[in-house]
């Protein structure tokens, strides 16, 4: 009798348990607001980089992208996995100021050499850990980890900034790659202490708008398993179009695309 009487209690605290731990809910196929992951006093941010397989500043090291991460607490008090919501940009760290001296002259040649280059300084913004809050108010509180990346060569991510380039493929794909296991990630620049993603279920989609929504379709292009889904919002699909588009050729020769020397 005593027996099933404790049977009995350890099922109903194990039912009670359940019940206590937050996970997300879903509603007409909309993620809800989970009361549990609603206080961003608790959220967890910490930041890391991840190692490419490309070295694109040639310093005979494979590039590490700066990478931060917002999570519900419960991802490390309950051992809770989220999927993830993943934005890169190059421009989460600011951009040069500057004048016509950072200008292309529009009609130099290809592949001739450039007289005078002006190497931009830029002063950083944000500081460590948080690289950006986008997406971060809407999507943890509904149950999803967010992450951000600077694209290579901007911020605090190695390696050199070339516009539709291998590496703007190949950098979200290693984060991916990172939060299935397949890519290592650092808790400094040049360490070895390494940062795994213990708390990711490896689902991903990507999300952003104008550049950082043409870095989901660079991701989807590599067939990365987990990318999920993307969601690119008014993102470049070609750049021989956008180059040779008649506002755009316009915009060059006033305003030349400081970031966006091709
Ligand atoms: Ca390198």
């Amino acid at each position: 009798m005593k027996k099933s009487i404790l049977i009995v209690l350890l099922v109903f605290s194990i039912q009670i348990s359940a019940q206590e731990k937050a996970v997300p809910v879903f509603k007409d196929g909309e993620a809800q607001i989970v009361e549990a992951f609603k206080d961003s006093e608790k959220w967890i941010r910490h930041d890391l980089w991840v190692e490419t397989t490309f070295d694109s500043d040639g310093d005979g090291k494979m590039d590490r992208v700066h990478v931060d991460v917002t999570r519900p607490e419960q991802t490390k008090t309950e051992g809770l996995k989220l999927p993830v919501v993943y934005e890169s940009s190059p421009y989460y760290a600011g951009v040069a100021n500057g004048g016509s001296e950072l200008f292309w002259d529009v009609k130099h040649e290809l592949g001739e050499k450039v007289p005078n280059p002006v190497h931009v300084e830029v002063q950083r913004r944000g500081e460590r850990p948080i690289i950006s809050n986008s997406q971060i108010s809407t999507w943890v509180p509904r149950g999803y980890i967010v992450v951000h990346s600077s694209s290579p060569g901007t911020g605090l991510s190695d390696g050199a900034p070339t516009v539709g380039g291998k590496n703007e493929s190949l950098a979200p794909k290693a984060v991916i790659d990172w939060l299935n296991g397949r890519a290592k990630g650092f808790s400094s620049r040049e360490g070895n202490e390494e940062v795994k993603a213990f708390w990711s279920t490896g689902k991903v989609g990507m999300t952003g708008t104008s550049y950082n929504g043409t870095i989901p379709l660079a991701a989807a292009t590599t067939g990365v398993d987990g990318l999920e889904a993307i969601i690119p919002i008014a993102p470049n699909t070609s750049y021989y179009h956008y180059y040779r588009f008649i506002i755009i050729i316009i915009v060059q020769m006033v305003w030349c695309v400081l970031l966006e020397d091709i």
